[in-house]
């Protein structure tokens, strides 16, 4: 997930697929799922590799009343002991949160958890963290009020925020931008003018991907260096391998259906 460094990727929730996953909301990546067999086979292999690749993982079981359950990075923002429960974005999504919950509480007791308060809106999708800085999408999804609790948040932790307007024709920060790495950052040309994440903490690169490659700047970086990247997107690839990273593909068809990537899919404790 987006709000933790590299080194604290240790054990991942995830979200098994439901069979009402044909009606997922896709209004962006994609035309809707139209395998759900292949949608779950998909989410096995994710699950698989962050297994193999040094990450524990916990299944929360899915619940047929939510198409996009599986997308469990949306509902909660756990940063260094604190857990902020924000109200999504998509009406139709929020009641996907307890059990997600109920999972991180069973988890991490101990941490402080908060709720967001109407008329504060924001999805998971919208952070990303990148070493000591945080950005935030300002997009259908996340509005100025969620944004403004989750500046609390991260002012009490002594962390610095920044707001990325996401274009029309995108869902979330993450949908466009990812950190395979605590100091590289993944952004598309064309989506995100350059001048958008500002000036970059001493060592922090990001690395401009052509626009028709958009998705696959969405990459997931692993604990032990690795870093999972959605089939198809040669540039990415190839950009990551000449920095010295060792890069897993996944067959992602059925998740950017539904307009998923693959953080969408995890929840780092
Ligand atoms: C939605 O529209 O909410 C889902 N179909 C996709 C959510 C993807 N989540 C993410 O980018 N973090």
């Amino acid at each position: 997930m987006a709000t933790v460094r590299l080194d604290q990727k240790r054990h991942a929730l995830v979200r098994a697929v439901p069979d009402s996953f044909g009606s997922a909301l896709a209004n962006f990546f994609g035309a809707g799922p139209s395998d759900v067999e292949s949608a779950r086979q998909t989410h096995k292999d994710y699950c698989a590799a962050l297994e193999e690749n040094g990450v524990k993982v916990t299944t929360i079981p899915t619940d047929e009343d939510y198409p996009d359950c599986i997308f469990v990075e949306d509902q909660a923002v756990i940063i260094d002991g604190h857990v902020l429960l924000p109200i999504l974005g998509a009406p139709s999504r929020r009641g996907e949160q307890q059990p997600v919950a109920d999972a991180i509480i069973d988890k991490l007791s101990g941490y402080k958890v908060c709720k967001m308060t109407p008329p504060a809106q924001m999805d998971g999708g919208d952070l990303l963290r990148f070493g000591d800085l945080f950005f935030v999408g300002r997009s259908s999804r996340t509005n100025d009020a969620g944004i403004a609790e989750l500046r609390d948040l991260l002012d009490h932790l002594g962390y610095e925020l920044r707001i990325v307007d996401i274009p029309d024709n995108a869902l979330h920060l993450t949908s466009l931008a990812s950190t395979p790495t605590d100091t590289i950052l993944l952004a598309p040309k064309g989506y995100l003018e350059q001048s958008i994440f500002g000036e970059l903490p001493d060592g922090g690169e990001i690395i401009w991907i052509p626009e028709a490659e958009a998705y696959g700047c969405n990459t997931l970086g692993l604990p032990n260096g690795k870093v999972l990247v959605a089939d198809g997107y040669p540039t990415v690839v190839a950009e990551l391998e000449s920095r010295g990273l060792e890069v897993v593909s996944i067959d992602m068809a059925q998740i950017r259906a539904a307009d998923g990537s693959l953080t969408c899919l995890s929840l780092f404790l």
